[in-house]
């Protein structure tokens, strides 16, 4: 089986090919899972280093989760069928290296929700299993790296960082990351170069910052997975609205993790992720000449 690794180092390589129409290969479950898996495996800054060290905190979590598992077998009179069926697609979720999509997709929202209760500035929102880090740097104003031929409407992003006070903050970095016109990520999908519409932006000594970019599309869980599987058995719908990812940061400050919707897009009221908020919606203007813009303000809070 071909990893999305040699994939994306594949597509890295065809930079220099003909330009054609961007022609992407649909990506499997299997190719996303597994390189947001190794991607979790490898992205340090995100680990659970320090969890797991308090004895009583460990037994009140895993009494508390097992009880609520025994609680539904109760209620539900969950068969011996069905609780082979749930052991046999657990482990297909884990062979499929869906275990970062599925928690990002169906739990990290409740993490969060606990996470932001403490937290003032620019509200936050999932970080999602497609962050790569170490992505270009950029200064403003900044184009994100894209294909000759990227598809989307194009996209003037423009703001200001400032501090709880509403002094700017000089120098903050947006990290920013985004599906493409078909909704696939760069280092998830086959046949997108490697660090396409992903970018580290600089904002000037003003806290000002302008990037240029498309409008992604709605993402879709990929269907012909485990993921995919659940979602369809129970009738659910497979998307998240369209969406702009963003780590917000600057020396000092608690980096804010969000992401930007849209307005009047689909799913908005839906999404599978639960991670929409109303002050994460954005509505560009039509500039005349086709592209759109738009601009949205920062706040960090002091650590
Ligand atoms: C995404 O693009 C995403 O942002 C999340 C949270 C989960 C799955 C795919
Ligand atoms: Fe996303």
């Amino acid at each position: 089986m071909t990893t999305t690794h040699d994939a994306v180092e594949q597509a890295a390589v065809d930079q220099s090919a003909p330009a054609t129409a961007p022609l992407t290969t649909s990506p499997t479950a299997a190719d996303s899972g597994a390189s947001a898996s190794a991607s979790f495996r490898s992205t340090s800054q995100y680990s659970g280093d320090g969890a797991g060290s308090d004895t009583a905190r460990v037994d009140a979590l895993a009494r508390a989760l097992l009880g609520a598992v025994h609680q539904v077998i109760s209620d539900h009179e969950v068969t011996y069928p069905e609780f082979q069926a749930a052991k046999k697609w657990l482990m297909d979720v884990g062979e499929g290296g869906e275990w970062p999509l599925f928690l990002d997709v169906f739990v990290e929202h409740a993490v969060e929700e606990v996470a932001a209760r403490k937290q003032t500035g620019t509200v936050g929102t999932i970080l999602g299993p497609y962050y790569l880090p170490d992505q270009v740097q950029l200064t403003t104003p900044a184009t994100l790296p894209a294909r000759p031929d990227e598809a989307g409407t194009p996209l003037a992003f423009r703001g200001q960082v400032t501090d709880t006070t509403g002094a700017p903050v000089p120098g903050a970095v947006l990290d920013i990351w985004q599906a493409d016109e078909q909704g696939y990520y760069s280092g998830f999908a086959p046949d997108i170069p490697a660090g396409n519409l992903r970018g580290v932006v600089t904002a000037d000594d003003q806290g000002h910052f302008e990037i240029t970019t498309i409008q992604p599309a709605p993402y879709q869980v990929p269907t012909d997975g485990p993921t995919g599987a659940l979602i369809s058995a129970a009738g659910w719908h497979p998307w998240r609205p369209a969406h702009l990812h963003l780590l917000v940061s600057a020396p000092g400050y608690r980096t804010v993790t969000t992401q930007l919707y849209f307005a009047g897009g689909e799913y908005l009221d839906s999404d599978v992720a639960e991670a929409v908020k109303p002050e994460l919606v954005l509505d560009p203007t039509d500039v005349g000449d086709g592209s759109r813009e738009v601009t949205y303000n920062f706040v960090l809070e002091r650590n």
